[in-house]
């Protein structure tokens, strides 16, 4: 029995590979300097996995930006924008300049569109196929890190992503026929699959690991004939490693069958996300399992007796037997032992990505009988029973009075006024004019914003001084907006870190990390909260700085509250209970704060949620079950206020069609979504299903540094006005403004403030 996981965090343990990227993009570190720190980065992964004890230790989960980015290399799939792009520095097997190209963009060229990656919070960049995309290997890339593996004397297996998965994530390229799908490839990529697999065998790999988490999606009968072909023909091949299949994040039985009869060596199994108990024998012949029992994306320390148990279960079957981490350790933090701020016993609940090695280790010596033997099994098996021993009672569960809460909730809760009497109540108290302009929050973070957060959180600057930096910072932001003519206004959120972070520092039941940096995209990071007791808001979180900025002005001062499906989506959220429970512990105490606002007088709250769809099921089975519990949540946050009090929401990424019902069902007054981007796509869906709020599509891309014209924006919006009742939409931008500067901030709101009037003016004309 074999000890392994599937990947490892790759930023840095300092995040120093963010920090010599963003170096290097600024020209203050060299190609050199690169190489260097991601051979750092690298051998601390091989040091720590070997060290930890599991004896094939994955290679080529490094990454400088993103793995499917790695892919579109390893497979030379470079869309033709970028075929003049490269040829100087390289680093880690890569030739920076065509790499960072398709991640970020030249001048001239647009970056490859970046997506959710599954159902986490990590994104992918998509990887653009069409009739033509050139296909040619590049192994460079995985052959230096198994070279490096081999040095270190490190038994290494490649991992590389699969055909499969590579194809269902591409997206056709702009100019390819309408019929046309990535998919239509996948014979003619399985071909360079083969090309790889025997520059590998030659060398020296003995196992590779092919990652197609796209299997555990819904597969129709023919798209599992596809994946079983391609397996044939890569398992017929005489000179190759052995295989090990990848599958994670959900369960991939359907696909077993498939992946097993080609000739695999090896399938990895997800017994979190999917089924604990094995599927019959017969469907894996002599195929390897390696079983994924290590949770690689949540980060409660796992119940080693009881996982033990399950996994006594799978050894009547024929083939090897692994352990693994369920999916890769990437969606998790290096290392918990470095939070010496955690309250002790939540930190003794947790494992991070090294405790998780750990764990895994001391299953294995468990199950291949060598657990009362190895002091470290026996050390982690009594640790993991002390820890669920304490966690209840430690962790902040259990509470009376949540649970009550909880347990009294009325379908009521949930129901607002019919949308007829609101609108009427909200016209007659905020007298807007048509097409209203907002925004969606934040405002540039600058320098001065955060090294006073900075300041004040290390103790170097007083509450006293902080309020004032902070009001000062809001009142420029205030005035700026009046300036501009806007018609909603915000207060900009400079106290605010990050919209999920900021809430879980102050209600109960949180914990927030000094350093559980999770790589999101690229170089950029989020330190997810740990959501690991009952739910409480001991005050007011944010009325104070909303007061103040509604003070300031006699325009309508927006709320701004972070919605409870978003909070646990970016969070690590308790596993002991429903999701469904938890978000409503979640939606109390933000009802509470919804309360509190309208009793400040503020006229309009918005409640974002943009990881609404990030969370949808990746089995249309389970889709309806989820997307009712989390539109309760929401609508229990957002009931309990009168019927002229505005309610907002905003959602980003949002492949609005699929989930339109639900956004609609949300029951939000005003809904701001991204859309500027694709030139209002949306649109199409909304005409198609109807939509009974008030809708804001993005007019700016706020993604882009470049300033839109108002002439853009106008077009836009006209658009909008062919789908959408004049009465029904607003004038925004596409999200928050927090990435962007003021240098392209001021223009660009100026001529959004155009744009509406614009097209306000040739409404009235028209009626
Ligand atoms: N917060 C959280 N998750 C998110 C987003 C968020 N997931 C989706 C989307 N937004 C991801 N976008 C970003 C954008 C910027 C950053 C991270 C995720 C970012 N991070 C800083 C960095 O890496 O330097 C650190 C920020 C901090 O100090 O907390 O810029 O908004 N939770
Ligand atoms: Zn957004």
């Amino acid at each position: 029995i074999g000890a392994t996981v599937l990947g490892y965090p790759r930023i840095g343990r300092h995040r120093e590979l963010k920090r010599t990227l963003e170096a290097y993009w600024r020209g203050q570190a060299t190609a050199a300097d690169v190489d260097r720190t991601a051979s750092a980065v690298r051998h601390d992964a091989l040091a720590t996995m070997s060290a930890a004890g599991l004896d094939s230790v994955p290679v080529n989960t490094f990454s400088l930006y993103d793995q499917l980015l790695d892919t579109v290399m390893l497979l030379g799939a470079v869309p033709p924008r970028f075929t003049n792009v490269g040829g100087g520095a390289s680093a880690s097997g890569t030739d920076l300049d065509l790499y960072f190209a398709m991640a970020r963009g030249t001048d001239d060229q647009q970056p490859l569109e970046m997506t959710k990656w599954f159902d986490t919070n990590y994104h992918y960049l998509v990887p653009e196929i069409g009739a033509a995309t050139p296909f040619a290997l590049d192994a460079r890339k995985p052959l230096l890190e198994h070279a490096e593996a081999v040095a270190a004397g490190v038994r290494s297996r490649p991992v590389v992503v699969g055909p499969w998965t590579f194809l269902s994530l591409a997206k056709s390229a702009a100019d390819a026929p309408s019929t046309f799908t990535p998919l239509d490839r996948l014979t003619e990529l399985a071909e360079v699959y083969a090309d790889l697999l025997r520059a590998l065998a030659d060398a020296g790999v003995e196992w590779v690991q092919i990652d197609e988490p796209a299997l555990v999606r819904d597969l129709d009968a023919t798209a599992l004939a596809r994946v079983h072909q391609v397996y044939r023909r890569l398992g017929e091949l005489s000179e190759r490693p052995a295989m090990l299949v990848a599958t994670y994040f959900g369960d991939a039985t359907d696909a077993l069958a498939a992946v097993c009869s080609a000739r695999v060596d090896g399938i990895a199994l997800d017994l979190v996300a999917g089924s604990p108990a094995p599927p019959p024998a017969r469907v894996f012949g002599t195929t390897q399992v390696v079983l994924g029992a290590v949770d690689g994306r949540n980060v409660w320390r796992t119940d080693l007796e009881q996982r033990l148990g399950e996994l006594r279960a799978w050894q009547a079957l024929p083939g090897a037997l692994s352990v693994s981490s369920s999916c890769s350790l990437l969606h998790v933090p290096y290392d918990v032992s470095v939070e010496t701020g955690l309250n002790p016993a939540v930190r003794a609940s947790v494992a991070f990505a090294d405790q998780k090695l750990g764990e895994v280790v001391a299953l294995q010596r468990a199950l291949s009988g060598e657990g009362s033997d190895d002091p470290g099994a026996r050390a982690a098996f009594a640790g993991s029973a002390g820890a669920s021993r304490t966690r209840a009672a430690d962790l902040g569960r259990g509470r009376d009075e949540v649970a009550q809460r909880v347990a009294a909730i009325r379908a009521d809760d949930r129901r607002r006024e019919p949308v007829e009497v609101r609108r009427v109540a909200q016209a007659h108290r905020l007298r807007l004019p048509a097409l209203p302009t907002t925004t969606i929050g934040s405002f540039p973070q600058t320098d001065a914003v955060r090294s006073a957060r900075a300041a004040h959180r290390a103790g170097r600057i007083d509450d006293a001084t902080y309020e004032e930096r902070m009001q000062a910072e809001i009142a420029d932001v205030v005035a700026l907006q009046e300036s501009l003519g806007l018609d909603v206004l915000v207060h900009g959120e400079p106290e605010r870190n990050d919209m999920v972070q900021y809430f879980a520092e102050l209600l109960g039941g949180f914990a927030t990390t000094g350093s559980g940096w999770v790589q999101s995209y690229g170089t950029r990071c989020v330190r997810p909260p740990l959501l690991h007791g009952d739910v409480t808001r001991p005050q007011p979180m944010t009325v104070r700085w909303t007061r103040y900025a509604a003070s300031l002005t006699d325009r309508p001062m927006k709320g701004m509250l972070t919605g409870p499906v978003t909070i646990l989506a970016w969070s690590f959220v308790r596993d002991d209970q429903p999701r469904a429970t938890t978000a409503d512990q979640v939606a109390l105490a933000l009802r509470d704060e919804v309360a509190d606002l309208e009793a400040a007088g503020v006229p309009i709250i918005q409640v974002d949620e943009p990881a609404l769809r990030e969370l949808l099921p990746l089995r249309r089975a389970a889709q309806q079950a989820y997307l009712e519990w989390a539109v309760a949540a929401f609508r229990l946050a957002t009931s309990g206020v009168r019927a002229d009090t505005q309610v907002h929401t905003h959602l980003c990424y949002s492949e609005f069609g699929e989930v339109i019902d639900a956004i609609d069902g949300l029951g939000a007054d005003v809904t701001s979504v991204e859309a500027a981007r694709s030139g209002m796509e949306l649109l199409a869906d909304v005409a198609l299903h109807g939509f009974a709020g008030a809708l804001g599509p993005g007019v700016y891309d706020i993604h882009s540094p470049r300033v839109p014209s108002a002439d853009d924006m106008a077009a836009l919006l006209r658009a909008a006005t062919r789908a959408l009742s004049p009465e029904q939409l607003w004038v925004n931008p596409d999200c928050g403004l927090k990435t962007r500067g003021y240098a392209e901030v001021r223009p660009a709101l100026a001529h959004l403030v155009e744009a509406a009037a614009r097209v306000r003016a040739e409404l009235e004309e028209a009626a």
